[in-house]
């Protein structure tokens, strides 16, 4: 096999996979669980955006630690290449096979295996879906400690092992603080039991970090310890319309000491990007139009306490000029709107066509320059929209450029130009989306020629076949 689509990308010197895999296969798991069929197997072989696409001849779907470490052995045995599969909501290309890899799909291992009322501290497997745990956890007045637009079908073994940000980061932390511990299966088959479910133990490396954001790539997690917070009491959503980028950052800045512990997220969007939400997917705009948007969402334990706050931080907002119109909304469903349209840009934006897309981290003075840059860099005519949105509170824009179909001129004008300048500013080519399988090749504008050994030194040490993953994470040379 040869990627035609993929020019550059040699298949490894894996197996094929045979009939005696299959048969075997079969031997683990009841042949209900062995795909084979070709129409079944269609959409793990393609990503949510549509644009990665793989050809394996095979899913296999375990339930169990245990079978996916006899999966694991016997591929690492055969010399056959796995792509693990969570939900397969990635915006990198990170959970589909690129060639003929193995799919592992974690979507039956979906127990919830204990909750500590007390402590918040949750434990269940992987293929868990986060709004399914979300949901499970505010019956008992918790929460997940993460959300993000694809709640609905994203799983938690596939958030760990990206690292997932989302939209509470601000307020909860990185994923990373929240995961009290992991088990995960290595490529030989041996299951690594860091299940620590302790808020606090220092006994040696924390090796639960080496499959946190490694997207598969150094093992399988099977299982997850999480610390999930209290559900709010009440929650608030501000949504408003600004002249400027600069107001943007005073709005920020604002919310961090006006609101201080209540605020939860703090997210903005361009004119053209809640445009394609509200155009693309016919929602209504709740404010007159602005060139800036702002959501601004509180958490916390008093209603009227957060009101006043809230109150008295946009009565000042608006007092010195900073916002000119906004709606605070407090009722379920309509705090559920307005994240509608927050969430809803990704979707829309695909209706454009194709979309370049692009996850950066920058500092907050620098965080909108590169719109008005690639503006100046792009023809109008070949795009459709330039625009920029995310979560301003963490320093993480969204770039998205959409053109009618994949344009390799606008291609070549964008990257490396993105990278370059991400990285001339010491900001993050992947704040939160991860390195997966289109950003290999980019990962250096972030990482320094020593970090980038050492993670290959790990990984031939944790995966000496290179059976994980494989296309992934690591770039081919360095
Ligand atoms: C978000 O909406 O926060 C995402 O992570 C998706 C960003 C994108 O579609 O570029």
């Amino acid at each position: 096999l040869t990627s035609v689509r993929y020019p550059g990308v040699q298949r490894g010197s894996y197996s094929q996979l045979s009939d005696k895999h299959v048969q075997h296969f079969k031997s683990i798991l009841p042949k209900e669980r062995v795909i084979t069929d070709e129409d079944d197997i269609a959409a793990h072989n393609v990503d949510w955006l549509g644009m990665v696409r793989g050809a394996s001849q095979i899913v296999l779907k375990p339930k169990t630690t245990e079978e996916v470490s006899a999966i694991l052995k016997y591929c690492n045995a055969e010399n056959l290449a796995v792509c693990p599969q969570g939900g397969n909501t990635g915006l990198v290309g990170g959970s589909v096979p690129v060639f003929d890899e193995v799919v592992i799909s974690t979507s039956l291992m979906n127990n919830i295996i204990s909750l500590d009322e007390l402590s918040g501290v949750l434990v269940c497997q992987a293929g868990c879906i986060l709004e399914n745990l979300d949901s499970y956890l505010s019956e008992r007045g918790l929460m997940m400690p993460l959300d993000l637009g694809a709640k609905g079908t994203c799983q938690i073994g596939g958030n760990v092992s990206t690292n997932a940000g989302g939209i509470r980061l601000i307020r909860y932390g990185s994923l990373q603080g929240s995961v009290l511990g992991i088990e995960a299966v290595m490529a030989d088959g041996e299951v690594i039991d860091c299940l620590s479910s302790l808020k606090k133990d220092n006994t040696g490396y924390h090796l639960k970090h080496l499959f946190i954001g490694s997207e598969g790539t150094l093992g399988i997690v099977t299982k997850v310890a999480i610390q999930c917070p209290p559900s709010p009491k009440a929650v608030n959503v501000a949504f408003l319309g600004l002249d400027t980028f600069d107001d943007v950052l005073r709005t920020f800045k604002e919310a961090r000491s006006g609101l201080g512990e209540i605020l939860s997220s703090c997210e903005m969007m361009d004119m053209l990007a809640l445009d394609a939400a509200t155009t693309n997917l016919n929602l209504q705009r709740p404010i007159g139009e602005f060139p800036f948007y702002m959501l601004i969402e509180t958490s916390g334990s008093n209603g009227t306490h957060d009101e006043e706050k809230l109150t008295s931080f946009l009565e000042g907002l608006m007092g010195s000029g900073i916002i000119h119109d906004g709606t605070v909304a407090s009722e379920p469903s309509r705090i559920k709107l307005m994240w509608k349209l927050r969430e809803g840009i990704t979707e829309g934006l695909l209706h454009d066509g194709y979309v370049f897309k692009y996850d950066i981290s920058l500092p907050h003075n620098s965080f909108y320059a590169i719109i008005p840059e690639l503006k100046t860099r792009l023809p109008a005519e070949k795009v459709g929209r330039i625009c920029g949105y995310g979560h301003v509170g963490d320093g993480n824009l969204h770039l998205n450029i959409t053109t009618p179909k994949f344009d390799p001129a606008v291609l070549k004008i964008v990257e490396p130009f993105v990278f370059e300048w991400t990285s001339k500013l010491k900001g993050s080519v992947s704040a939160e989306h991860g390195i997966g399988f289109k950003k290999t090749q980019y990962i250096h504008f972030s990482k320094s020629q020593s970090s980038l050994n050492l993670m290959k030194d790990i990984k031939k040490l944790m995966d000496p076949k290179g059976i994980l993953n494989p296309y992934k994470v690591l770039p081919a040379q360095h």
